[in-house]
């Protein structure tokens, strides 16, 4: 049976955790990417990281929707980036862990991608535009960083109190 996680919100000590590689590609790990595909979808979001569910391991799932030409989703495991574009493009990014705050950042506009299928066969993969700054915000989560670490202090330092009370609030609830 699938279950719909609780995603981790800032500030959570885990969200900045180092998440290891996948090493057994065991029947378990289809599990853990059923379970981000339905914590994403009904957040809902166009990608999530493992990370952002307190699982530290390097699996991250992103879909941007039908409309963008994705016919399925892309399951990232143990990605890596072999080539960035030295072009850059920038979006308004969104965090489910940061939630209600969007702010541009600008990143490479294409890469070039080593991934892992669930049986633990190597794929290359190419991204660019939204599906690239997608795919790196996902693989930042794995790394422990979130978008607001790209942002002018002043507008991370605003966040980051903003959610510091929202969460001192809920406490005292
Ligand atoms: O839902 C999400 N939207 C989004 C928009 C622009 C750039 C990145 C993203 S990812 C985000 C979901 C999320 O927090 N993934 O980690
Ligand atoms: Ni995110």
């Amino acid at each position: 049976m699938t279950r719909i996680l609780p995603i981790l919100i800032f500030p959570e000590p885990r969200l900045r955790g180092r998440a290891k590689p996948v090493i057994d590609f065991n029947p378990s790990l289809d599990e853990l990417v059923a379970t981000l595909l339905k914590t994403m979808y009904a957040a809902p979001g166009i990608g999530l990281a493992a990370t952002q569910v307190g699982i530290m391991q390097r699996v991250a799932v992103v879909d941007l929707g039908e409309e963008s030409g994705m016919d399925k989703p892309l399951i990232l495991i143990n990605p890596e980036i072999t080539w960035r574009s030295t072009e850059t493009s920038s979006y308004e990014e969104g965090c489910l862990s940061l939630p209600d705050f969007y702010e541009p950042v600008s990143r490479p506009q294409a890469i070039k991608l080593r991934n892992q299928t669930s049986k633990g066969e190597s794929r290359t993969l190419n991204a660019e535009g939204l599906l690239a700054t997608c795919i790196q915000h996902e693989m930042d989560h794995l790394d422990g960083v979130l978008f607001i670490d790209y942002l002018t202090p002043l507008k991370r330092n605003m966040i980051e109190r903003k959610l510091r009370k929202q969460k001192r609030l809920a406490e005292t609830l």
